[in-house]
């Protein structure tokens, strides 16, 4: 299998970690972690642009040189530059970054001031206290290294981010598709039932030539290890470090497999509860009774010899969906035709990579009816945040361009920074002639789970603030988010008429799913939103949507799905 976008991606994030650690230029390094930004959020796959000698130095943040760098990893599979920076800094080094709170002063530090040069060696000195004898570390950042290697142990399995698995997956799928004799193929387990991240992939086919499509899959040339093998299953490790589980079923047993293989667990033990009382047993073979199979073929067949209408993947969690099944009750989840624009995106004003002429154009031609544009506002530096009067020419700049486009509406937003106190960082005159006012915490992450709560309520307070964007603040793999209570934070955006945000960045995917399902309930809007940083990135409602649907979100849930000017009514609350 070709290279794809996310080991590209790994790869200019591991320079940047080992640039950094040597104390390089901050540029150069920022430059890899924008190019790997970018790199990540393109819906196509660079090894085709470089297969059809496309420019790619014309991609956001890819000069020259990085698009060389590309087209060598497109090439080779690795970049000939990081191994020779990893002779020069211990491998080690970079998986001490991943300690939440180590930065790399710290790293740089703890390996000449001690000698520490991977996570072992910080264990250790950190339970023989030798870390707090350092300059600016102390017993408490000593403490706080120590609960951070517990929370991660260093064999903990490591999961891929569901955006990453899903051009695996698709290749894989289309591959096994092609051999003769393969009647159906589909990824199952968590990747169908679109958690945010995977274990690994588990995919299933339907053949009665288990061996000869066992023979092919491991045989694949992505495939690094093979860790297993029958003649009618195989588990095997690909290059990119995933794990993939394939099994090969009867077409009989196709649909029974699916409902076992997808899981959740919680949701088929709960099925074959059901199968027991009415005397069945239900396994990855069929629904039986006594020796004579009832159900096994389709999903659908199988659902029904146990009272229950078809459940969707995504609500295959056991958070109540087989009741509502038994009562054919199931909630009809929202789908990615029923949203009708974007309500967070940047442009080159703060971060965003491209121009504001160029995202319009963009989202017009995904179909859009309206475009918000919510770049930063002053407090939010690193982001190139706009002070006042720079965020009023940018206003009249959008009212502008607004007034010549047609078939689009591009909205005059920003994505205001609540400030430490809670207050919003844009005078309350400007805050009223946004049309949308989307806001966000982007600083000041370690006050108390109390004081971070009452913060955002008070930023709700505001009757402008229409979104509260990314509330949990998570970032996946990287930070487990704010210390925040969300089930007050849900209950406040509820009394205040205040609508939440499902960010659809495939590392944030914040709201998580059961506070989506909390807001539902609560009766609070959800603002589907790409948060898009590049005209490319507009495309992330679609991963968006299949996120939502595991909060049980339905098209009357999500403020998106209406027109403007239904929207615009929706929000006009206390004002
Ligand atoms: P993951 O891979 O950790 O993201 O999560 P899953 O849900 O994909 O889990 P995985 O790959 O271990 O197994 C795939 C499905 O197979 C799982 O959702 C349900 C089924 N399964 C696996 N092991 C068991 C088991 O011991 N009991 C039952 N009932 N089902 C199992
Ligand atoms: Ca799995
Ligand atoms: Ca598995």
């Amino acid at each position: 299998m070709p290279v794809q976008n996310a080991e590209i991606a790994r790869i200019f994030e591991q320079v940047a970690d080992l640039l950094e650690i040597q104390q390089a230029n901050r540029f150069r390094v920022r430059a890899y972690r924008t190019a790997a930004q970018t790199v990540r959020g393109l819906p196509r796959a660079l090894h085709e642009l470089v297969a059809r000698g496309e420019d790619l130095s014309r991609l956001p943040g890819i000069g020259e040189d990085l698009a060389g760098k590309i087209a060598e990893i497109v090439r080779t599979g690795k970049l000939r530059q990081l191994a020779e920076i990893g002779h020069q800094v211990p491998r080690g080094l970079a998986e001490l970054l991943a300690v939440p709170g180590i930065g790399p002063q710290r790293v740089r530090r703890l390996h000449e001031e001690l000698g520490i040069r991977s996570r072992a060696g910080l264990l250790r000195a950190a339970r023989q206290h030798r870390v707090r004898t350092l300059p600016g570390f102390g017993a408490r950042t000593e403490q706080a290294i120590l609960d951070a290697l517990a929370a991660q142990p260093a064999g903990a399995a490591k999961r891929t981010l569901w955006s990453e698995a899903e051009p695996v997956a698709r290749q894989l799928v289309a591959d096994l598709r092609r051999l003769p004799g393969v009647e159906a193929v589909e990824v199952a387990g968590s990747f169908r039932r679109r958690r945010e991240t995977v274990g690994d992939l588990d995919l299933l086919v339907a053949s009665r030539h288990g061996a000869t499509v066992v023979a092919h899959f491991v045989g694949h040339e992505d495939v690094a290890r093979v860790l297993a093998r029958g003649t009618t299953k195989a588990s095997v490790r690909l290059r990119s470090g995933l794990q993939v589980d394939l099994r090969v079923v009867e077409r009989a047993a196709y649909g029974a497999a699916l409902v076992y293989f997808t899981g959740s667990k919680a949701h088929t033990i709960a099925l074959r509860r059901l199968a027991v009382q009415r005397r069945l047993k239900l396994n990855e073979y069929g629904a039986f009774r006594g020796a004579r199979r009832v159900a096994g073929r389709t999903e659908r067949d199988v659902y029904r010899s146990v009272g229950l209408h078809f459940v969707e993947p995504e609500l295959r969690e056991n958070r109540g969906e087989i009741e509502l099944a038994r009562k054919r009750a199931l909630p009809r989840l929202v789908q990615l035709g029923d949203l009708r624009g974007d309500l967070h995106a940047h442009t080159d004003a703060s971060d965003g990579a491209d121009g504001l002429q160029a995202m319009a154009a963009a989202a017009k031609k995904l179909g859009h009816e309206y475009l918000a544009i919510t770049d930063h506002t002053r407090a939010a530096r690193i982001a190139h945040g706009l002070d006042v009067r720079a965020m009023r020419r940018h206003l009249a700049r959008i009212e502008r361009l607004d007034r010549q486009l047609r078939g689009i509406r591009i909205l005059r937003s920003a994505e205001v920074d609540i400030l430490a106190d809670g207050s919003l960082d844009l005078p309350d005159d400007l805050l009223a002639e946004l049309d949308l006012v989307v806001a966000a915490v982007h600083s000041d992450f370690r006050k108390s789970r109390s004081a971070q709560t009452e913060r955002i309520l008070r930023a709700m307070d505001h009757p402008r603030l229409h979104v509260l964007a990314h509330p949990s603040g998570r970032l996946l793999g990287e930070r487990e988010g704010l210390a925040v209570d969300l089930e007050r934070i849900v209950a406040g955006a509820a009394e205040r008429g205040c609508c939440l945000e499902l960010n659809c960045q495939p590392t944030r995917l914040d709201l998580p799913d059961v506070w989506l399902q909390a807001a539902k309930e609560a009766g609070v809007k959800i603002a589907i939103s790409t948060d898009a940083h590049s005209t490319a990135q507009l495309a992330l409602l679609a991963a968006g949507v299949g996120y939502a649907r595991r909060g049980w979100l339905q098209a009357e849930d999500v403020l998106n799905t209406r027109s403007w000017a239904d929207i615009a009514r929706l929000l006009r609350r206390g004002s």
